[in-house]
């Protein structure tokens, strides 16, 4: 349903750091606005921003056929939407958590007579309804249910689709969020290792975020090698070379008084695929030992 100036009314549970931001972009943007919180008082300063505050879960999934559910974790949206009626609802859950997860609350909406849409934000609270923050919601599920609100689910950040299989969303949310985190694992160790000598961690940072970013398109050419089967295609530093640096990584940690935990399991699965005799290739063979 929409209002007199075309904007879909929807209702949205969950008003965490994460809903609050989400709630405040679509009210901004003029969308009428139904919101419901376990804890009432995270919406009192929604109301006086225009929301209507549903008394309980169930009243708020009534108000509007495009139900918003963005709670802490999947447990949490069992018990919100319990009571719930959801038949002819387009539920689009914005709650993280895994592909199989996912995949089963898409059949438990469509037992429940309701379409499903899974998404998977990429943005922290502060960069919703900044379009130039550049966060985007990863959706999974139905294409005609994407389709159909594409322009409200556009309002507090980008929106990219990945297709058909509800789990992809969340498959593809903890994809990117596993490779940040192996890259704040390597920041940690970097900053440790500067850390045992007088140098400015704030000097030393832009050369590590620059560093970073001149490596990331390393990516392309891994993409590109999982395609085609040859991991030596384009190869400039090859993993034989790569091991043999592996001593100076170690002792270096060693010899500044750094832990080597986070460096090591990398460089055992370097020196397994060395061993499996691919020394002219480069770290793609490393994905490969990683599928069980
Ligand atoms: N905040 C972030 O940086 C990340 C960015 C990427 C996506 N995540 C995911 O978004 C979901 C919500 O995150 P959030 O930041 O809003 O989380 P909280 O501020 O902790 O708010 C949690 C809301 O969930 C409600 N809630 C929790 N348990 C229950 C329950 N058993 N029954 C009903 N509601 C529940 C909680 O209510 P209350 O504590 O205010 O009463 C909040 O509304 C999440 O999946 C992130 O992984 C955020």
């Amino acid at each position: 349903t929409r209002n007199t100036t075309g904007k879909t009314s929807l209702t949205l549970l969950g008003l965490g750091a994460m809903g609050t931001a989400l709630a405040r972009a679509w009210l901004a943007a003029g969308h009428p606005l139904t919101v419901w919180n376990r804890t009432p008082a995270r919406a009192a300063a929604l109301a006086a921003e225009g929301a209507r505050v549903a008394d309980d879960a169930a009243a708020a999934v009534a108000a509007n056929p495009l139900v918003v559910v963005c709670l802490l974790d999947d447990a949490s949206v069992d018990e919100v939407l319990a009571g719930a009626d959801l038949a002819g609802r387009d539920l689009v859950n914005l709650t993280s958590g895994t592909p199989a997860q996912a995949r089963a609350r898409a059949e438990w909406a469509r037992e429940r007579g309701a379409r499903y849409l899974d998404g998977g934000i990429m943005a922290v609270p502060p960069m919703i309804g900044v379009p130039e923050a550049g966060g985007h919601v990863l959706y999974s599920g139905s294409r005609e249910l994407f389709e159909r609100h594409r322009e409200t689910l556009a309002v507090p950040a980008g929106t990219t689709y990945v297709g058909e299989d509800a789990g992809f969303a969340a498959l593809y949310d903890v994809a990117l969020l596993s490779a940040m985190y192996g890259m704040f694992a390597g920041a940690a160790h970097a900053f440790a290792l500067i850390r045992t000598e007088d140098i400015d961690p704030t000097a030393f940072a832009p050369l590590l975020a620059d560093w970073l970013v001149a490596m990331a398109p390393a990516v392309h050419q891994t993409a590109g090698q999982l395609r085609s089967g040859d991991y030596t295609e384009g190869v400039a530093s090859d993993l034989a070379m790569q091991v043999a640096g592996v001593p100076t990584f170690l002792d270096t940690a060693e010899q500044q008084g750094v832990s080597t935990e986070l460096l090591r399991p990398y460089f055992e699965l370097m020196r397994r695929r060395l061993a499996e005799g691919s020394g002219a290739e480069g770290l793609t063979g490393v994905v490969d030992l990683l599928v069980r």
